[in-house]
């Protein structure tokens, strides 16, 4: 049996609507309750977003804050991760408004895109500047790779000492402009990176569980949710993300790893334990 599988639930993102699927959730309450159930079925690790009560994308402070002072107080140790991507069009001092105390990990966004027919500005200024911020908070980056030059921007980070280990690779593959989720690119995105790293893999839509189940195959981490996919099979919406994280460990199960808790997904990743 490999290594114990992190599974991270990525409960809300900043595209989604309820009008797509009803279980997406918007205020604090309902996004810390989504992480909770996620945590329950499974995820050792939320990645957070948070909206306005109308789902407009927030990076409100008091937002985050709410979020994760809900998830403790619910009795939840799930891994704490802040976006800070935020949505397509928020200026960078916007974003990084998640960066509150408590949060444990930040999303540091490897570069410049097409996200649908839109433009996620990360210049390299800018992903310096971030990278800089989550070291001055203690936060441990998940770099965010959606297109194969962008691990040549991690090598890049690292050899320039903008980053420095422990880190982690979340391969968000799928996305339209970025790189389309195959087992081919999972593969050549794994073997290029400089340096041996955890790494996960977020397969965007139909591709969301296809992708969790090649990365358990190779050794990798899995994000699944309603950020990036609203479905549990075809034509079928999912309850929610804690469903779509039970399924990602049923396919763990299936393939022999074990499920990490937060407990162990701080050990694996060199977090500090949760005090
Ligand atoms: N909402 C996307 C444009 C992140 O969380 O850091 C960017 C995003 C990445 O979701
Ligand atoms: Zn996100």
């Amino acid at each position: 049996m490999g290594d114990p599988v992190i599974i991270a639930a990525a409960v809300v993102g900043a595209e989604v609507t309820r009008a797509q699927n009803p279980a997406v959730p918007y205020t604090p309450a309902e996004i810390a309750a989504a992480a909770v159930a996620a945590g329950r079925a499974g995820a050792a690790v939320v990645h957070l977003h948070a909206r306005w009560p109308d789902g407009r994308p927030s990076q409100e402070a008091a937002h985050f804050r709410e979020i994760i002072d809900r998830i403790r107080q619910a009795g939840s140790a799930v891994v704490v991760q802040c976006s800070t991507g935020g949505a397509v069009g928020m200026p960078l001092e916007e974003r990084l408004g998640s960066l509150v105390p408590g949060a444990e990990m930040g999303t540091l966004n490897m570069g410049t895109m097409n996200f649908g027919d839109q433009v996620f500005v990360n210049s390299r200024p800018d992903i310096v500047e971030v990278a800089r911020r989550l070291a001055a908070k203690g936060l441990m980056a998940e770099c965010e790779v959606y297109d194969a030059g962008m691990v040549d921007t991690l090598r890049w980070l690292l050899a320039e000492g903008h980053l420095r280990a422990p880190y982690h690779v979340q391969f968000v593959l799928g996305v339209p402009g970025g790189l389309s989720a195959s087992e081919r690119n999972l593969r050549f995105l794994v073997e290029s990176m400089s340096e041996p790293a955890h790494w996960s893999v977020a397969g965007i839509g139909r591709h969301e569980l296809p992708m969790a189940e090649v990365a358990l195959r190779l050794g990798g981490h899995v994000r699944v949710g309603l950020e990036d996919n609203l479905f549990i099979r075809k034509g079928v919406p999912a309850s929610g993300s804690d469903q779509l994280v039970a399924a990602a460990a049923a396919l763990a199960a299936a393939a022999g790893r074990s499920v990490a808790t937060p407990a162990e997904a701080r050990a694996l990743l060199g977090l500090r334990p949760l005090p």
